[in-house]
């Protein structure tokens, strides 16, 4: 590392909460699927920032309609309408089939919200005691970092000296629908889960464990809430990944690519019971629904569909994943992924997945290790075929070397 960078690295030591281990590497312009670094080295990004810029750095598109929306009008509260607000519901219903939308802006504070949301569902449509409301959730599940989501963690370090937590929560293996037809009691009235389990490594859910999921939430009157603020809006190579599974949700969570990463922008979509329970007063953020990020999430919408992305994301992840298959590698235990959420799982005596993504780093690739032994590759959306051929290259030579 150069002294400037030792400098940038230094200074955020100094002054910065010690909350990420970041990859010794300072960015400073990104265009596409390519970053830059405060010394001109130019990387291809394979993490897209935890998929939040799956359009591409600094889309030109997006970018012009947030310039010509901040000179405009940037924030006006939900105290008064926006001209924005409306055709951003409207255009976000008509994409994913949804009947109502409630705009935030952390993918945290749409998991908040959805609880929230689907508990006075509980109380008040379904019927349960006040007080009894209980969800469902998944080990080794990943939904945010505040206070209520960390609660259901089963991850030590996303949990421990963070409590007391609230209560309400009852958590079962991923994959397993016996499982949750057991857990299921009168008082259900979610179940929260993520289509493929981003943090806990690109885990996939076995064939057909989602009809059995919508089956059971359909009979037990118990909403599905399928948290895609990672694999939403293209990222599996479908808008959103309950394609795949040919089921619908009650709910969906989305976030991250829903700014196109120019901004944090979220949302809950459900159908007409479930938001239709808040009324005015209950539930509310200062920056959610603005017009700067309905601007945005309209351009990042757009997009996303206009330039072909979803398509796109498909065809380069079938490729990506043929791709990785091919590599001959014994450090190489599993490699998985649908669409361009892919992961390269080592044999654990293959050393830590964090080397690699250094050696990476040194050939030009960014990527980010997940639990010791996993490399996670999620490129932007419109990586071409001959830069998922560069990346691959690079994989191979990075593989087939001995970091124990
Ligand atoms: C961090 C992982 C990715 C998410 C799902 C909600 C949220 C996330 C399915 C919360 C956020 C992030 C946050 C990031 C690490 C990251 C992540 F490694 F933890 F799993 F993407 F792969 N639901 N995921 O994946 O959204 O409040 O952050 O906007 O550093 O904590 P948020």
């Amino acid at each position: 590392m150069s002294a400037s960078v030792i400098d940038f690295v230094a200074t955020e030591a100094r002054f910065g909460a010690h909350n990420y281990e970041p990859i010794g590497v300072v960015l400073s312009r990104g265009e596409g699927v390519w970053v830059w670094d405060t010394e001109g080295n130019r990387y291809l990004d394979c993490l897209s920032a935890y998929s939040a810029v799956s359009q591409g750095h600094c889309h030109p598109k997006i970018l012009a309609a947030m310039v010509e929306q901040a000179h405009r009008l940037t924030l006006t509260s939900r105290a008064f309408h926006n001209d924005q607000l409306a055709p951003f519901y409207e255009e976000i219903a008509a994409l994913t089939g949804s009947h109502k939308v409630l705009p935030m802006n952390s993918g945290a504070e749409a998991v908040e919200s959805a609880i929230k949301s689907v508990r006075k569902w509980g109380y008040e449509v379904k019927g349960v005691p006040d007080g009894h409301a209980e969800i469902i959730v998944c080990a080794n599940n990943f939904h945010g970092r505040t206070l209520g989501i960390v609660g259901f963690s089963t991850d030590p370090d996303t949990r421990a000296h963070f409590g007391p937590f609230a209560p309400g929560f009852k958590i079962i293996p991923f994959g397993d629908a016996a499982a949750l037809a057991e857990a299921i009691t009168p008082n259900t009235v979610a179940f929260l889960v993520e289509p493929i389990q981003g943090e806990a490594g690109v885990i996939l859910p076995p064939a057909g464990y989602f009809t059995e999921v919508r089956e059971l939430c359909t009979t037990n009157n118990v909403m599905l809430v399928l948290d895609e603020i990672q694999t939403g809006l293209g990222r599996t190579g479908k808008l959103l990944a309950e394609q795949h599974e040919g089921i619908e949700a009650d709910v969906t969570l989305l976030g991250k690519a829903l700014s196109g990463g120019f901004y944090p922008v979220s949302a809950v979509l459900s159908n007409n019971d479930v938001l239709g329970t808040l009324r005015p007063g209950q539930h509310g953020s200062t920056f959610g629904g603005n017009p700067l990020a309905c601007a945005v999430a309209r351009a990042a919408l757009r997009v996303l569909t206009e330039e072909g992305m979803i398509e796109n994301a498909a065809r380069q992840g079938a490729r990506f994943l043929e791709g990785l298959k091919d590599i001959r590698a014994n450090t190489i235990r599993e490699v998985r992924g649908r669409g361009l959420m892919l992961a390269v799982e080592l044999h654990p005596e293959a050393g830590r997945a964090r080397h690699y993504c250094e050696a990476l780093q040194g050939m030009g690739i960014l990527a980010k290790d997940t639990h010791e032994q996993t490399i996670r590759i999620a490129p932007p959306l419109v990586i071409t075929s001959d830069q998922v051929d560069w990346a691959l290259e690079r994989l191979a030579s990075t593989l087939t070397q001995d970091f124990s």
